[in-house]
This record gives C-alpha cells, structure tokens and sequence, in this order.
C-alpha cells in the first residue's frame, strides 16, 4: 500500500455493481481498499481477488479466534490476493502471532473502537492491545478517528507501526484532526460510498488529509 493520499476506502456496500461503481469513481484517491463481511457475504469471496487487481486490499474479518482457525481464516484471505488483514487483540498474544504469522506481518490489530460502545471494553484496555499488537510483531494497528486524543496516546505506545483509523464522517470524526493526531491513514466508508459524488467525496477528503499533514 503506498502512502499517497492516506486514505482507505470501506467498501461496505452489498452489490458488485455498486462495488465496481464506487471503486472505479475514487480509486485515483484512495490508497487501498478495506473489504468487510457485508460485501463479501453479498458477492463472495473471489471479489477480494477482483479488488486486489484494482488496489491493494486489506480484508477486515476482525478475526477473533484460537490460533489456528485464525491461521485458516488469513491463509483464505491471503491466498485470494488480499495486501493484509484485521484482527482483534482481545483473543490473546497466541491467536494474535497466529495471524501475523499466516500474514507474514501485514497485519493489523483493533484496539479502541471509534463507535460510542467502544469506550464500554475496548477503551479500557486499548493500551494493553496496542502494546500487544507491537510485541506480536504486527504491521499496525486500528484507532478511533473519534476520539484523535486517543490517536495520538497510541502512537506513544507502539512508536513506528502504522495507525489506520476509522470513523471519519458519518461517525463524527475529522480527517484532519485523525491526521494530525497521528494516523498514517483513514478508513472512510458511508461518507464516500452514499455520497452523490463519490469521487468527488473522495477528492475533498484527500484535500482535507493535505490540511492535517
Ligand atoms: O463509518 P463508515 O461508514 O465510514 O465505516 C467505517 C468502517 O470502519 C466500517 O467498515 C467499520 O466496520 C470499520 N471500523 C469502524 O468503523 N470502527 C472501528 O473501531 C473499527 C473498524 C474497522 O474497520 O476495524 C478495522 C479497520
């Protein structure tokens, strides 16, 4: 995934005509493509492989297993061309290496959730998780757009590993405040792909990226 306009595309739509629309409109703005279970339960799996030919794909399944059903779940992912995958941390060190194992380190790891019931259990041990997403030797890390100040506390826990950050849009969050606190890169979904223009939804934040830099 190289670092152009910091943004990722949350491709929750369940149509590939949609898909396809939405893609083809912002892809001269977005850096990769973030695949979730809403598209791939509508299209199947092979739309990874269709998108990864496109842009790079990060497939969040938000894996939560043992380790080794999480080891099959990436292996599915991966092998269908994606860049790299979601998983959460709650599951332990053991299911978390599993993954960064199966993924060769293109992984990413939630912490804090950037809607309101975030802040119920993930909030209280996001530091645990960041840290954990560090000593497991992940790519990075997901942290709310919601709550910049949050951002910016991570990145002191996990130093250079990379913060991708949603909840910018239709969760009340700010691309430039997200930028500014520190994420490498934002994850928009609603705010581009229910947007009349999606391209020109995704040019306008790809402005306003330039503003938090
Ligand atoms: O609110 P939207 O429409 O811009 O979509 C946000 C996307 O980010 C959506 O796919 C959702 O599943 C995801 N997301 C959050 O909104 N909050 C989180 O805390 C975590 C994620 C997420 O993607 O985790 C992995 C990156």
């Amino acid at each position: 995934m190289q670092k152009k306009n910091r943004i990722i595309l949350a491709l929750d739509v369940t149509s590939r005509a949609d898909a396809m629309r939405v893609v083809e409109a912002v892809k001269g703005y977005v850096d990769a493509i973030k695949i979730n279970w809403p598209l791939v339960l509508a299209t199947g799996p092979d739309i990874i492989r269709e998108m990864s030919r496109i842009k790079d794909v990060i497939c969040d399944f938000k894996i939560a297993d043992i380790p080794n059903t999480n080891k099959l779940i990436v292996e599915q992912a991966m092998s269908r061309g994606a860049s790299a995958v979601i998983c959460h941390g709650f599951t332990g060190d053991d299911s978390v290496k599993a993954c960064v194992d199966a993924a060769k380190g293109q992984v990413f790891v939630v912490t804090e959730m950037s809607h309101p019931g975030g802040k119920q259990f993930t909030a209280p041990v996001a530091d645990k998780l960041a840290a954990l997403a560090k000593s497991a030797g992940a790519r990075g890390i997901v942290a709310p757009a919601t709550r910049p100040e949050r951002i910016a506390a991570l990145r002191k826990i996990i130093g250079a590993l990379e913060i991708i950050s949603p909840g910018v849009g239709a969760q009340g969050g700010k691309a430039s405040d997200a930028i500014r606190a520190g994420a490498d890169y934002i994850i928009v979904g609603r705010a581009i792909y229910d947007a009349p223009d999606p391209g020109g939804a995704a040019k306008a934040l790809a402005d306003e990226v330039k503003e938090g830099l």
